[in-house]
């Protein structure tokens, strides 16, 4: 007799297809400034409007002078932010003051923005550790290298403020490659179990290092590993600021209503290497990509839709040139004045009391550095 044939109880390509129509990318203006979804757009003023639009050209002019200060050798570590502009500042500037950042590498401006003084991050890339002595008033941990470390801090942290009955959220950043690590399951996992107020984002700017996203993971995209975890994901466009400022807005106001934790993905774009340490992205990126990517311009789309609200104009914008050039001028200056740091200094600010293992190591230095 001839077996039947058994018919599939897997229907994997309906699956990809429920899931690709649910996580569209939020839009609100395209390329060009123009409003493509009035629905969503957020409630700004016209003063935050601008606000915001400033906070993006002193970045950029942040992030040119910080090349140039690394290449004088005046910098250490340093990771390129331009053309993620709209992804770290629309987001930040969704958080109140109260709220928590927990920042990877690649964010130190969201930390400057939350209220970390620009010569500190000055000395943090001198891996200085003044650098990650944060301000009484910033709530914010040092920029985390380890990739996706900070997402279960950040479960943590949130659990914390809502044990505490705040009512403030943490927020926290990966690349592409972190949504690939342990640790970014983890933390949105236990985050959703315990409705931990917590935002996770994703700056899924295509690459981590070398690696092209399509290398990194067969799901088609970022935001729908929330589904595992039970918590909503919604996919933006990265280059978009006021889509990144409602979708996190959102996510705030549920989170501290307890409805817990957000997913969101931004789709971007990193302009410049890696990091000043030697990478050369044209041996991994085409310049038809690059190109791509630049007419997508978080700043040329915000400035384009100022420009037509009669909000900004090139006398502004040279404004906020000059004043963050001066600004960096200052803050290196101050970063200068800072005493070089010790071998002690490093021992005495992570002890309350020093172990007695350290005892003599300390005495030692204490004596080198006293010739
Ligand atoms: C646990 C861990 N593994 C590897 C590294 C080395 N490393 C540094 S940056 C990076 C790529 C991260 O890419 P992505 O998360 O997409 O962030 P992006 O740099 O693109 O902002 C890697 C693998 C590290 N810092 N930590
Ligand atoms: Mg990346």
């Amino acid at each position: 007799m001839a077996a039947k044939t058994k018919k599939s109880v897997l229907n994997f390509d309906k699956q990809r297809e429920a899931i690709s129509k649910q996580f569209e990318t939020l839009q609100i203006l395209n390329e060009k400034g123009e409003v493509v979804n009035e629905a969503a757009m957020p409630n700004l003023t016209d003063e935050q409007l601008v606000e915001l639009m400033r906070r993006m050209v002193y970045t950029r002019i942040l992030d040119q002078r910080s090349i140039s200060l690394n290449r004088q050798g005046r910098l250490g570590f340093y990771a390129p932010t331009a053309g993620q502009e709209a992804s770290q500042l629309a987001s930040e500037f969704a958080l109140e003051k109260q709220d928590w950042i927990l920042p990877g590498y690649r964010d130190v401006p969201q930390l400057i923005w939350h209220g970390l003084p620009l010569y500190q991050a000055f000395l943090f890339s001198r891996g200085h550790f003044k650098g990650n002595q944060m301000p009484e008033d910033l709530n914010a941990l040092s920029p985390q290298i380890i990739i996706g470390a900070q997402y279960i801090q950040t479960a943590g942290v949130a659990l914390g403020l809502k044990k505490r009955g705040k009512e403030a959220v943490a927020i926290t950043y990966t690349g592409d490659g972190g949504a690939s690590q342990g640790d970014f399951y983890e933390g949105i996992n236990f985050a959703g179990a315990f409705k931990a107020p917590a935002i996770f984002v994703v700056q899924n700017n295509r690459f981590a290092i070398s690696t092209p996203v399509e290398k990194q993971s067969a799901a088609s995209t970022v935001a729908q590993k929330a589904v595992a975890a039970g918590i909503p994901g919604i996919q933006v466009d990265g280059m978009d600021a006021l889509a990144v400022y409602a979708a996190v807005r959102e996510a705030r106001e549920r989170a501290v209503r307890g409805e817990g934790p957000t997913l969101i993905e931004t789709l971007c774009y990193r302009y410049g290497p890696h990091t000043m340490a030697g990478d050369d992205p044209t041996r991994y990126r085409t310049a038809e990509l690059d190109t791509e990517w630049e007419q997508k311009d978080p700043l040329v789309r915000f400035r384009a839709f100022l420009e037509a609200k009669g909000l900004w104009n090139e006398e502004k914008e040279n404004e906020v040139i000059d004043q963050a050039k001066e600004d960096i001028k200052e803050a290196i200056k101050k970063a200068d004045a800072e005493p070089k740091q010790k071998v002690t200094d490093l021992m005495s600010i992570m002890y309350d009391k020093m172990p007695y293992n350290l005892e003599e190591q300390y005495e030692i230095y204490q004596e080198k550095e006293s010739k």
